[in-house]
């Protein structure tokens, strides 16, 4: 299903003093020079787009050292393997051999993170979003020798050199290809996670890589797309960031961001654009507004930043505010199921009716726990009174005793989502969200959590019903499936039982470092740091 949301009427509220401070907490980004390490030869014409395997694929492999040594005539075609994960901007330095050059060397580059996107057909692409972000350039070269800056940041592993046409005087040349690696951090500063387990070691650093590649000028979702700061993968974002490169300016950067370009009602947006200048995009999502509170709270008990915390408490009680204002006479969220408004997870058919509102109670625990850090008495009050009629709402309203299970909207749907939210949500007490948590994997419902967002918060719901042990069991079967499926970075969708699902109509689009995918990192080094648990 397309999933946009387009505002009628769009107001934007630029607060100046807060977009300043943000800029002034721009990051300048650190530069690595990277080469290639190998030199691949895929069969090609293979369609294995839905069973990907390097192994089966790779025909030939050879040192980066041999491609100077190699002439390409029309249609020859090489795959540069970067080793890693990179974002950054690529240079060619190219020349041609034979008899002087007599027309263009005309060459078709495409970047890939996966070895899947390399094999797909980009003319095939009928998915319902751009076209524009799958990654590939057609070049013409009118002189050679000549270094080629290619003008976009790419986010990939694999760079596929095919040569369209050169003539059949001479033949193209490939003396050196570098990217210049970008990021606002560096993983090397991060000490390793030496917890004697391979596969968590393994998977800490796969985070940790992830993160360091979407933090950029501003922590973005996935750098090769959207390439923009969601507030919801924010939320997750900063709290790896505290266990690993602790860049609390960036995280402040971006609260300022999302505060200092409010629309109507005072409402935050989803996503924000940096480029050609600040805007915000004309997206409420319901969720990510209101999880504002929990970014807010978690940088402030990170940091102590009064100052922080003055300036964007006002912004937080707004969107908790404004939540509430959607509150039907019964004390419960209508369902908006059928628009992009409460996003939860990308699970096709997902109703977010009942995770509206259990987001909503989750929500107002960190907006009550902010007003005591403010010492606003009257906000504590008033927003504890809301969080114990909505605990009660929720369970007459959704509660069903006869499957010991939450169920939404009218179809009285049982998913994963609505027992997780309701559990974060702590509707029950601690004993009986542990049973109902259990009781879900016993069932496991039909609706699956499809996206490493949706796993994150089950693996919190796991620990903050006293199962430590199993969410590290549940980390190790999900971004260790990942792993074993060759993963340099975690990916935007994941799901175990359909592992080529896209939300957009083709994998070639789905974004393969992904923010909201890189919080392993976050619990694995809390749990085995012994961190604090949380109020
Ligand atoms: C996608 C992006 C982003 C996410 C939104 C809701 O477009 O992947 O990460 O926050 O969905």
């Amino acid at each position: 299903m397309a999933a946009v949301c387009i505002l009628d009427e769009f107001e934007v509220h630029k607060n100046e003093k807060f977009l300043k401070i943000a800029e002034e907490l721009k990051p300048e980004l650190h530069e690595t020079v990277i080469r290639p390490e190998k030199l691949l030869q895929f069969k090609r014409h293979l369609k294995v787009e839905r069973k990907p395997d390097m192994h089966e694929t790779v025909v030939r492999e050879e040192a980066y050292e041999e491609l100077a040594k190699k002439q390409f005539k029309k249609d020859d075609q090489i795959v540069l393997d970067f080793g890693n994960h990179q974002v950054g901007y690529v240079t060619m330095k190219l020349s041609a051999a034979g008899s002087h050059q007599d027309a263009p060397a005309y060459i078709y580059l495409k970047f890939a993170e996966r070895p899947e996107e390399l094999e797909a057909d980009p003319a095939q692409y009928d998915g319902w979003i751009s076209k524009g972000w799958l990654q590939e350039e057609y070049i013409h070269v009118d002189t050679l020798p000549a270094e080629v800056k290619l003008p976009r940041r790419y986010a990939f592993r694999y760079m596929e050199l095919k040569v369209i046409d050169v003539s059949m005087k001479f033949s193209l040349v490939v003396d050196d290809v570098s990217v210049r690696a970008v990021s606002a951090v560096r993983e090397e500063d991060v000490p390793p996670l030496e917890i004697g387990d391979p596969l968590l070691e393994k998977i800490d650093r796969v985070a940790i890589h992830t993160l360091q590649n979407c933090m950029q000028d501003v922590f973005e979702d996935g750098p090769k797309r959207d390439r923009r700061l969601w507030l919801g993968d924010l939320r997750l974002q900063a709290r790896a960031n505290y266990q690993t490169f602790k860049n609390y300016d960036l995280v402040k950067r971006c609260l300022y961001l999302f505060g200092g370009m409010t629309f109507n009602e005072g409402k935050v947006s989803a996503c924000l654009f940096t480029e050609p200048q600040l805007d915000p995009d004309d997206t409420y999502l319901f969720d990510y507004a209101l999880l504002y509170s929990s970014a807010l709270l978690d940088y402030y008990e990170e940091t102590y930043d009064e100052e922080a915390l003055k300036d964007l408490y006002p912004v937080a009680i707004r969107q908790i505010e404004i939540g509430l204002g959607y509150l039907t006479e019964d004390g419960v969220i209508p369902d908006h199921s059928n628009e992009f408004w409460c996003f939860a997870d990308w699970g096709e058919g997902l109703n977010t009716q009942a995770a509206s509102l259990a987001i909503l109670i989750y929500s107002l625990r960190y907006c009550i726990n902010l007003a005591k850090h403010m010492k606003d008495a009257e906000c504590v009050q008033r927003m504890s009174v809301w969080e114990e009629k909505l605990k009660k709402s929720a369970v007459d309203h959704y509660w069903d005793e006869e499957q010991q299970l939450f169920v939404s909207g009218e179809e009285r749907q049982v998913s994963w989502a609505t027992q997780i939210w309701m559990i974060l949500a702590r509707v029950f007490p601690k004993e009986k969200n542990r049973e109902l948590i259990l009781h879900t994997i016993d069932v496991n419902p039909r609706i699956q959590m499809v996206t490493p967002y949706m796993y994150h918060h089950y693996i919190d719901a796991l620990i903050r019903s006293g199962e430590k042990e199993r969410a590290i069991d549940e980390i190790k079967k999900y971004w260790g499936e990942m792993v074993h499926d060759g993963a340099d970075t975690f990916w935007e969708v994941y799901n175990p039982y359909n592992k080529y699902e896209s939300p957009y109509g083709s994998l070639m689009v789905n974004s393969f470092c992904h923010a909201w995918s890189c919080t392993p990192t976050y619990f694995l080094r809390k749990f085995y740091t012994g961190g604090r648990e949380e109020e």
